[in-house]
């Protein structure tokens, strides 16, 4: 199945007062902004209506729409409850957004807390992450869920993992069977079954692709998983990314797709 819609969300004014752990140095708000532009061109291109929510003062993170809603294409969405405290009511948008397309939007609810970047799904599996920012019981409600759509789970914690804020900032699925992932989760028992590309050292940040109909979108400037993913025989869409970089995010956080 293809996806043929997008949602978005401009960065704020204020972007560069969303949370980061890296030391990049502080975004410029109108490059982000480009950049953002290009990457809805490119989905665009790879056949997705793009829906633009209205940017979000009150929420400098909320360009990464992807934390706050885990969508399974023509079955269902739910609405999660993000680990970060002044993240917690982009969700509102989200979920009035998403109500003209799904009749039933269920949520994570306290005590879980989950950001979907922690969720990678890769044919009938999706493997959750326990991270900072997602924790068991936000896993256990999200399994629930998608044990009821036939979607068994997986979890992966990665706590202990230096350098990703989310599961997905380490590990993406170009395929059901294939992933590609950073060195340090490549040999993890969760992905044993699943063929499993690894990318380059000091190439970490490319790690964070995302599928798109019949392209990988991937950060430019990382030649090693270029060259890797073309001979492995994928179409490339490389995109801009410095800007969300900055600010811990990649390609897959910037829409939500369905
Ligand atoms: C945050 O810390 O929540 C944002 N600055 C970055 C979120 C990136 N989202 C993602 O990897 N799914």
């Amino acid at each position: 199945s293809r996806f043929t819609q997008a949602i978005v969300r401009p960065p704020a004014r204020n972007f560069a007062d969303g949370l980061t752990t890296v030391d990049l140095g502080l975004p410029d708000v109108e490059l982000a902004l480009a950049q953002h532009a290009a990457y809805c061109a490119a989905l665009e291109r790879h056949g997705c209506d793009v829906i633009a929510l209205p940017t979000d003062d009150a929420h400098p993170d909320s360009t990464f729409v992807e934390d706050t809603a885990l969508i399974l294409p023509g079955q269902g969405a739910i609405i999660t409850r993000p680990g970060a405290e002044s993240r917690a009511g982009e969700v509102h948008a989200i979920r009035d957004a998403l109500a003209g397309f799904f009749a039933e939007l269920p949520e994570i609810t306290s005590p879980g807390t989950l950001d979907a970047g922690d969720v990678c799904e890769a044919g009938d599996t999706a493997f959750i992450g326990i991270s900072l920012r997602t924790n068991h019981e936000g896993a256990r409600q999200l399994a629930e869920w998608l044990s009821k759509h036939g979607v068994a789970s997986r979890l992966v914690d990665i706590r202990q993992t230096p350098g990703i804020l989310h599961l997905k900032s380490g590990v993406v699925a170009l395929d059901a069977d294939r992933l590609l992932c950073i060195e340090s989760l490549a040999a993890h028992e969760a992905f044993a079954d699943r063929t499993v590309l690894r990318v380059p050292a000091g190439e970490e940040y490319a790690a964070n692709c995302v599928r798109v109909n019949d392209a990988i979108f991937v950060a430019d400037d990382f030649p090693g998983t270029h060259a890797m993913l073309r001979a492995a025989g994928y179409t490339l869409e490389p995109l801009a990314m410095s800007e969300f970089a900055k600010m811990d995010g990649g390609l897959s956080c910037l829409s939500l797709r369905f």
